[in-house]
Order: structure tokens, then sequence, then C-alpha cells
């Protein structure tokens, strides 16, 4: 049996059934694609709230508009005992069939892996969530199917982790070979959540397969939903590419803030500094100090290649030195709190600071790893009355300690009552002037009420997106 041929056959015809792993997002808006493009689409997670409220047509990810699914006709897959091939489920082009059961699997063409890959307790890879599909697909899996993993790991997982799961899978007797019984290759996601500009059918889509089969169907797919796919040579060249484009931009997120700490104390204003050298029309790329960094990405991301590094013995010096200096912000921007006060003759103990955005960054409400909630937890530490205000964060709980957010109304009645105001996230709808004319004081480690913003003039200001 020539299993590529007629995956390809059946790809090139939109009728591969393709199932998504994993339903965040990354998942939810790569399972929308494929079904717009009139693929039959099994959208598998393992949070009954998720496939409750997809199946009610509702969305929980920003770039997945609740009408985008009222379009699909979203439908709740119910697996009813042993169901083996594709008529049992009744499976509609077009459509999105969501389930928390990895039997689905058993009617599917394709399956892409689009699961979390955190840190554990001790900041190392952790990688069970990738184990969980690759076992439940090896359990699952027909011959014939074409894996693909996209979650963000260390070079090697593809080749050295899920390979041997899946050529050990029942399905094959525990001897399959990729390229021949079974398909498999690595290709990074590269969304942005809320990116209007860069929506994920216009972003460029690396692939890497195990073999020129693997390589040959996953571009295939791909092509139909994305705009260009970029094959390289194989699946650790794909992870080791989105492993350089993250921790590019760690390293040089902490070059930015460590200008900062080094104009502080020449004294000079290092948003005019940035300002003035991102008028350069080559050979620079402007990035921004803050008060550290979080996300889901950015913070974690390179630490999957300093692990892997640590295993060859070799110390990536770069991605260490970055995680340094970008944690240490969060300290920095606390002691110019205590000096603001300071300057008030206050001390910290028993001052009022109310502290603006505690999202990683602006405009979102995502609080995964942000700083904003180590500078709350230090002032705190210090004694000082720590209040917050986040449009987009109601509350949060963080080191078991639960505070909600300064309603809207009162917000200008608290910066005014203040002795000390922290600027955390530059959240678009805040409006500066307001805040600047009632704070006593002001630690903007964003930048946005800087006095360097007007000495260079606004035609050469980029703000970066
Ligand atoms: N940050 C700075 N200074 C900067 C840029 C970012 O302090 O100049 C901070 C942010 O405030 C945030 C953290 O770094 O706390 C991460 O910011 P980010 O802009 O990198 O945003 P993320 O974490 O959403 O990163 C995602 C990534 N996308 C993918 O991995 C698919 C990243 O590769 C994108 O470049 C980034 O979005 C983007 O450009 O929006």
């Amino acid at each position: 049996m020539d299993y590529k041929e007629t995956l390809l056959e059946k790809i090139r015809r939109q009728e591969a059934v393709v199932a998504i792993i994993g339903l965040g997002y990354v998942g939810l808006p790569l399972s929308v694609a494929f079904a717009r493009r009139g693929f039959p689409v099994i959208g598998i997670d393992i949070d009954e709230r998720k496939v409750e409220m997809l199946a009610r047509g509702e969305s929980y990810v920003e770039d997945v508009e609740p009408q985008d699914l009222w379009r699909l006709q979203v439908r709740r897959l119910k697996v009813e005992g042993n169901a083996t091939t594709p008529s049992t489920f009744n499976l509609q082009p077009s459509a999105l069939h969501v389930t928390t059961d990895y039997a689905a699997l058993e009617s599917a063409d394709v399956a892409i892996i689009c699961v979390p890959t955190p840190l554990n307790k001790t900041r190392d890879p952790d990688v069970r969530y990738i184990i969980a599909a690759g076992e439940a697909i090896a359990r699952h899996m027909r011959p014939g199917l074409l894996v693909i993993l996209e979650s963000t790991t260390y070079p090697g997982t593809t080749e050295e982790l899920l390979l041997p799961m899946l050529s050990r899978s029942p399905a094959f007797n525990g001897e399959g070979q990729a390229g021949r019984d079974f398909f498999l290759a690595f290709s990074p996601e590269r969304i942005d959540p809320g990116n209007k500009k860069w929506p994920l059918e216009r972003v460029p889509k690396v692939v890497g397969g195990i073999t020129p089969s693997c390589l040959e169907l996953a571009t295939t797919l791909y092509a139909h939903i994305i705009e260009r796919v970029v094959p390289v040579s194989s699946p650790t060249v794909a992870e080791m590419v989105k492993l350089l484009e993250n921790t590019f931009r760690v390293v040089n997120i902490a070059l930015v803030n460590e200008v900062a700490i080094m104009c502080d104390k020449l004294g000079l204003d290092v948003w005019e500094v940035i300002e003035a050298a991102a008028t350069k029309p080559y050979g620079f790329m402007k990035f921004t100090p803050g008060p550290g960094i979080g996300g889901h990405c950015i913070p974690v991301d390179p630490h999957y290649l300093s692990w892997k590094m640590k295993l060859l013995n070799y110390n990536a010096r770069f991605v260490q030195l970055a995680a340094e200096v970008n944690s240490e912000m969060p300290l920095y921007w606390v002691q110019k709190v205590v000096d603001a006060l300071n300057e008030q003759g206050k001390a910290v103990k028993g001052s009022r600071v109310l502290v603006l955005g505690v999202a990683y960054k602006r405009d979102i409400g995502d609080i995964r790893e942000s700083p904003a909630l180590d500078i709350i937890e230090l002032l705190r530490q210090k004694g000082a009355d720590v209040q917050y205000h986040d449009p987009h964060v109601p509350e949060f709980t963080y080191g078991g300690h639960t505070m909600s957010s300064v309603p809207d109304a009162d917000l200008l009645h608290e910066v005014a009552a203040s002795d000390c105001v922290v600027i955390t996230t530059d959240h678009s709808t805040y409006e500066w002037d307001a805040i600047r004319e009632r704070a006593t004081a002001i630690v903007d480690t964003r930048g946005v009420l800087r006095k360097g913003r007007l000495s260079v003039q606004p035609e050469y200001i980029d703000d970066g997106r």
C-alpha cells in the first residue's frame, strides 16, 4: 500500500481528515483555517469546558470570532464504542468536530500537535503534554497517518522523542517506519495573538520532515491554508529555527534593558537614545526597555535551547545572561519606587502604590510570567499598600494572594490618592495626560510619558510593531 500517494491525493482534494490536538491560541485558529478551506477537521482537547464552549459556538481565543465557528457548524463528536472508520463519525467537509476523546484519531489522516510546552518548577522543559499526545496517537493511529508537531520544543524532540513512540505503535506491530508506514514532521507555530497585520495565513510556515515523503505531505497540506511554506532539511532544523526567532528577541530585550540601566547611570534619557538609534534605516532593530519579560513564549522558549545545550555540555551564555538581566528588571524598578517615595520623605512601608497594568504586554489580558506581578509582590514584601488597575484583568491570584483591579471609574481618583504610580503595561486605553496631571510621582517602566519623545521628530518615531 502506497500510503504517501493515497494521502497526497486526499490532501490535494481537501478530503483528508485533519485532527488538531490542543485547541488553544494555536490549535483553534489552525482548526478553523483548515475547516474553512473545506477539510473535515477533528479538534481534540482534554479540557471539557473548551470543547463544550466550542460546541455551543462560543470562542475563548481572541483571534477566532464566534461567527467563524457558526459558519463552520461546529459539532460535538460522540465517540461511541470502538469507532474505527471515518463513516462511523459521519465527518462533514468544512466542519469542525470537537471532542475530548483521543479515539477520534482513528478517523484521522493527519494529526497536528499544538499542546503547551511550559517550564517546570526548576525552569526545565516540561514535555509531558507532547508525550501524552504522542502516546495517544500511537494508541489510535492507522497506517499512513501524517503527524506534525507544532509545539515549541528543544531541538531533537521530534526525532528523539516522538519518532520512536510512533514507530512502536501497535498499528505496525511495533516496527513502524517513518516515510513508509506513517509520516512525521515538525513545523513551528508563529501565531501572534491579536496581530491583525500578520494573521496565520500570511505568516510563512517553516516545515521539516523526517523523510522527503514526510516533508512533501506536510508542505502540501500547509500550502492549502498558508501563502508561503518554507521547507527545511529536517525537523531539528525547524525546531532550532523557532528557538532562534525567540532567543533573538529575549537577548535583544535584555540588551535594551541593560542599556536602560546604563543610561540611568549616565543621566541620559534611554527613550531618546533608542528613538534616535531607530532612525538608522538599516542594521538596527528597535526594542524597548520594560519591567522585564512575560508571556508564554519569550521567557520560556530560550530555556528549551539552553537545557538541550547543557545535555551536550555546552553553556548557552547569551540565553542565561539575558534571563538574568530580564529577571532583575522588577527589582530595578522597585528601587525606583523606593527612590520616588524617598524624594517625598516617605517610607515604602505604608505608602499607597498604584500599579497600572498587570498583563505581560499591552492590550491583552494574559498575565502569564508577567513581571508586573513580581513588582507587586516585591512592593508588598516591603510593606507598601499596593493597588493595581488593568482594564483587561479584573482580578488575579499570585503567590497565594488574590487582588482585584481598581474599578475604571475610580482610576483617576486612585491615581491622585496614591503616593506613587507605577506604569507596568502601556495599554492603549490609558489617558496618560490625565494620569500625569494627578499623580504625585510616576515610575514609568514603559517610557510612555518619556520626555525624550519630543527630542526626536515625530515622523521618525516607529512604534516597533
Ligand atoms: N518586551 C519588551 N521590549 C520589547 C519587546 C517585548 O520589554 O522591545 C516584553 C513584552 O512587554 C513582553 C515580553 O517582552 O512582556 C514578550 O513580548 P513579545 O513582544 O515578544 O510578545 P510575545 O511573548 O507575545 O511573543 C510573541 C512571539 N510569537 C511567537 O512565538 C509565535 C514572538 O516570536 C513574536 O515576535 C511576538 O509575539 C510579537 O512580535 O508580537
